[in-house]
């Protein structure tokens, strides 16, 4: 041990601890199977991380377990350790080094978020220096979100809407891809998330879910709206995840690469029942996706859900209680019986 020199010990270490690292950041599955375009970027990135995190825990870990072995007690050795009190070049080293790996994962992370389309004109960070509105504003854009929000779809925050407002109902979240914004998505749904469910509308076929569809292969543009609280629209397997706000526009897009059924999670505590707020997205073969909503188109009458279509306070309330006195076994003999009692 004393005759190897000390520098080749060190070089000997530092490559072992690398290749360890390198070894563990391919080989880590930590996360759940890639089914979009988007998660290879994700997964780098984080694997990336987990590469630094293991190389780091290996030298910490290490110095401090060699450490305990070499500079122990030894047996009679009552003296005080040295009085060392602050050492200027080691601080500055490890103020240095996690800094350059810090600020280098946050290069390469808005790199990722702008590959993912964080960045289009449409969505994300570009509008946030605009978003700086007044209170009187935000209250302005929230008012009038609550009044769309009846009719599910909200169409966005009208568009004869002074600047200021305009600018706040523009969207966040991922996008087209740099360079592709001209391009119109394949398929596009408008989410919308409430306590505690999902619904999924399909504005150009009319078709009204609880459950998400959309075929394999293809670009998918989500709108997110919320109508009560913050939610967040999740899917782990694809590596994309948007806070859904009330009052606010979001987007995502993506391309699923796999058949399949994925989860559907709320990402952000919503009330009571956030843990049941889940749906499911089945990314099907494009026939198969064709075929589902054509069904659905004609089940629905290529409209909207009745129950959700009619209000009440438009009905007579012999309209409104009709289904109610079918169910209960009423029938029209009946009601003659009662009126002609009554009349007595
Ligand atoms: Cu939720």
């Amino acid at each position: 041990m004393k005759t190897v020199p000390a520098s080749i010990l060190t070089l000997v270490t530092g490559v072992v601890v690398t290749l360890i690292s390198l070894w563990v950041g391919q080989n880590n599955h930590l996360l759940p199977i890639q089914a979009s375009e988007q998660a290879p970027l994700v997964d780098d990135l984080f694997n990336v991380m987990v590469i630094i995190g293991t190389a780091i825990f290996l030298i910490v870990e290490g110095a401090l377990l060699l450490f305990m072995i070499q500079f122990r007690q030894r047996p009679g050795d009552e003296s005080d350790g040295s009085p060392i009190e602050g050492n200027i070049p080691l601080e500055i080293v490890w103020t240095a080094i996690p800094s350059v790996i810090v600020i280098g994962l946050g290069i390469y992370s808005v790199e990722v978020y702008a590959e993912m389309g964080g960045f289009t004109p449409e969505g994300g960070a570009m509008m946030m220096s605009h978003n700086h509105g007044g209170s009187s504003t935000k209250g302005s854009a929230l008012a009038a979100s609550l009044e769309d929000a009846p009719n599910l779809t909200a169409p966005g925050l009208g568009d004869d809407m002074p600047m200021a407002e305009a600018q706040i109902a523009r969207s966040y979240g991922l996008g087209a891809k740099p360079g592709m914004e001209a391009l119109e998505p394949d398929v596009t749904v408008d989410v919308t998330a409430m306590q505690f469910a999902w619904l999924f509308n399909y504005p150009n076929e009319g078709v009204y879910t609880a459950e998400m569809h959309v075929p394999v292969g293809v670009t998918v543009h989500l709108n997110l709206d919320a109508v009560d609280v913050l939610h967040a629209f999740w899917l782990p397997q694809f590596r994309i995840k948007q806070d859904v706000i009330p009052g606010q526009k979001t987007e995502l897009q993506f391309v699923a690469t796999k058949t399949g059924t994925y989860p559907i999670v709320c990402a952000e505590l919503c009330g009571s029942y956030h843990g049941g707020m889940r749906a499911e997205l089945f990314v099907d073969e494009p026939e198969d996706y064709q075929a589902w909503l054509t069904e659905n188109a004609i089940a629905q009458g290529g409209g909207v859900i009745p129950i959700l279509a009619a209000n009440p306070a438009d009905l007579t309330p012999g309209e409104f209680l009709a289904p109610y006195g079918q169910a209960m076994g009423i029938d029209d003999s009946l009601v003659q019986h009662l009126s002609h009692h009554h009349a007595l």
